[in-house]
């Protein structure tokens, strides 16, 4: 391909990825009506709305983002329309003479000066929005712990016997600012909610914290942001802004106990899990208690499955769990082999943990 039409290409790709982010598509993402957040109707929300704000933590990142892009874009046409001229402009005789005797150093010492104020002025803003977002305005009306693994969240709320834990789900009550703690079982990840927060890395060994505030209700998409191995681009999460007393009833729901299955199928399909499942995943109120993988107490309460990766419905959550290695390839869950008997017990024993 020719450089100009590479050119011309980036330019349009360009534009069309940042009209897609300004506008979004109808139906591709929309914001939850009051008290819609709970329910499991809303539709995905897409990553593209990193360029607006929708809580106090992420506004004065997004005004920084901004200016940023303004600064480096004029810096960008500055030096193209310097090129042109200079590409352009016949020399003269006279103006190699005055080269070799060191005229035109003004306007590098100009260039550089101007230059140097200007990175000093973005450094000194930085530092300021850091500081701006390093706190929340009001103490935080919750904390929520929120550990990174290959490739996957789990969220932990509570503490002692009101403990409960979740997976690729955050749900936090609106308008209030919520502290996450953020941990990492194995490698470096990040935690990006682009409308709520900027980013913060989790990283083995150490504790982090991000407050996040939503400012109305809505579902909204986060992110790991640091590559992380194969499946980094399936590890996604969803924040639920709820208002409080959705926010409320969602956790005296996640607190109970799984019931125990009474149907015949639903008690063999139990008896399948703790041998098969339990592990690596847990579900309280069973024998089952492993750690190393996502809780499932209440995993048909969850929209999507697998960070992000599908959509919880009967069908696809079977297919996940015969199929994770096709759906997530690399994924830390290995593909189950059941018989359709066997699969029948799981599933009669799965719908109940609702
Ligand atoms: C070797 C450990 C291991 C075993 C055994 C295992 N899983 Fe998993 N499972 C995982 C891991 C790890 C994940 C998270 C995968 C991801 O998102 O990348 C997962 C995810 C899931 C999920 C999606 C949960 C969510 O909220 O996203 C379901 C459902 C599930 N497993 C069901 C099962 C069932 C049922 C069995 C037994 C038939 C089983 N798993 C056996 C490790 C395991
Ligand atoms: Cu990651």
């Amino acid at each position: 391909m020719s450089p100009v039409r590479r050119f011309a290409l980036t330019v349009v790709q360009g534009a069309l990825s940042l009209g897609a982010a300004l506008h979004p598509l109808d139906g591709w993402a929309r914001e939850a009506a009051p008290g819609e957040a709970g329910s499991l109707a809303s539709g995905p929300t897409p990553l593209a709305y990193f360029l607006r704000s929708k809580g106090p933590a992420a506004e004065p990142v997004l005004h920084l983002g901004w200016t940023l892009a303004f600064i480096c874009s004029l810096v960008c046409v500055i030096i193209a329309v310097m090129l042109l001229i200079a590409m352009f402009r016949r020399r003269k005789k006279e103006d190699h003479r005055a080269l070799r005797s060191g005229g035109g150093l003004s306007f590098v010492y100009v260039g550089s000066i101007v230059s140097t104020v200007a990175l000093f002025g973005i450094a000194i803003y930085m530092l300021s929005v850091l500081a701006e977002v390093a706190d929340p305005p009001k103490e935080p009306a919750l904390t929520v712990t929120v550990t990174a693994y290959d490739w996957w969240w789990k969220v932990d709320y509570g503490d002692g016997p009101s403990h409960f834990a979740t997976a690729n789900e955050l749900h936090i009550p609106v308008g209030v600012p919520v502290l996450v703690v953020l941990k990492s079982a194995d490698v470096i990840h990040a935690f990006w909610v682009p409308e709520l927060s900027g980013k913060t890395q989790t990283i083995p060994g150490s504790v982090n914290r991000q407050w996040i505030q939503a400012d109305r209700p809505g579902i909204f998409r986060g992110q790991c942001t640091q590559y992380c191995g194969v499946q980094h681009a399936h590890m996604a999460f969803e924040v639920y802004a709820q208002p409080q007393a959705d926010y409320d009833r969602w956790y005296a729901a996640q607190q109970r106990d799984a019931p125990a299955p009474t149907s015949a199928q639903g008690i063999r399909g139990r008896k399948l899990f703790e041998e098969r499942c339990a592990g690596c995943h847990a579900v309280a109120g069973s024998k089952s208690a492993g750690v190393q993988a996502p809780d499932l107490t209440h995993v048909l309460s969850r929209r999507l499955l697998a960070a992000g990766t599908v959509v919880n419905t009967p069908e696809n959550l079977m297919d996940w769990i015969q199929h994770a290695q096709e759906i997530k390839p690399g994924t830390l869950m290995p593909d189950m082999k059941l018989s359709p008997a066997e699969a029948g017990d799981v599933s009669a024993y799965l719908a109940t943990l609702r």
